[in-house]
């Protein structure tokens, strides 16, 4: 009688174990939900069909990208893959794995509205709001600007689209002001997950100082507003505030009256 209350509670007890482990094995297997942290290239244009890249965490497995908030788009999975970080940078800052994507926006596409969502085995990630251009015209950065003397000059308003692409990469831009004109000069990139950390400062014509800014309503973007000081050439100049850089390091500059 012993020997089999003995031998029950035993299989009892092996079998109380064997279920606990097949109720924790699908968890143990799950993999983690994907996170987007930023588009290459970051700034998406309406009404058109273009390639672009979303980088973050548990990207690889990503077979499905969903997109929200632009009636009529439509987004197709190329690929995905792991892939390293540059430098040996914190991949949570500039992610270790990348889903390709066929992205069809239409025109009517309203910046800030539209966003995507990736999935894998482990659910959705986080809905990432993408930098949509809005009227403000396009200018694409040109190296070598990194000094006053090989400034890029871009007209105001309008909206330059670069890249940190090193660094201690400097990034300088020329524009002719008008005394009392009020100005905005707006860094678009960590909001929308870049890795950049923009710091921002304005030049008069004689190279001096009128402002900066680093980090601004909570947000290490910069945003200058600035009435100028004098009629002539002002310089923007634009760099990493850890002085980091690299091909990811995508931001939008916006200059435009206040
Ligand atoms: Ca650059
Ligand atoms: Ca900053």
């Amino acid at each position: 009688m012993y020997r089999v209350l003995c031998l029950v509670i035993i299989s009892l007890a092996v079998g109380s174990l064997a279920s606990s482990q097949d109720k924790k094995q699908p968890d143990a297997k799950k993999e983690p939900a994907p996170k987007v942290f930023y588009a290459i290239p970051l700034v998406a244009k309406p009404g058109e069909k273009q390639k672009l890249v979303l980088r973050g965490k548990n990207l690889a497995a990503v077979k499905e990208v969903k997109v929200a908030g632009a009636e009529g788009a439509k987004v197709k999975v190329l690929g995905a893959k792991a892939a390293g970080v540059p430098n040996n940078y914190p991949g949570e800052r500039v992610g270790d794995s990348e889903v390709e994507l066929e992205l069809d926006l239409p025109k009517d596409a309203k910046p800030g509205a539209v966003k995507l969502t990736a999935v894998n085995g482990g659910g959705d990630s986080n809905a990432y709001t993408l930098l949509v251009r809005d009227d403000l015209p396009a200018v694409a950065e040109k190296e070598d600007n990194g000094g006053f003397g090989t400034a890029q000059a871009i007209p105001a308003p309008c909206a330059v689209e670069g890249t940190i692409k090193g660094e201690k990469d400097v990034d300088v831009f020329k524009f002719e002001g008008k005394k009392g004109t009020k100005v905005r000069i707006e860094v678009q990139a960590a909001r929308f997950g870049s890795p950049v950390d923009g710091f921002l400062t304005l030049y008069d014509a004689d190279r001096k100082v009128i402002d900066s800014a680093d980090d601004v309503n909570g947000s290490s973007d910069p945003i200058l507003t600035v009435t100028l000081p004098r009629d002539g050439t002002c310089f923007v100049a634009l760099i990493d505030a850890h002085d980091l850089g690299g091909a990811n390091f995508s931001y939008r500059l916006v200059v435009k009256a206040e």
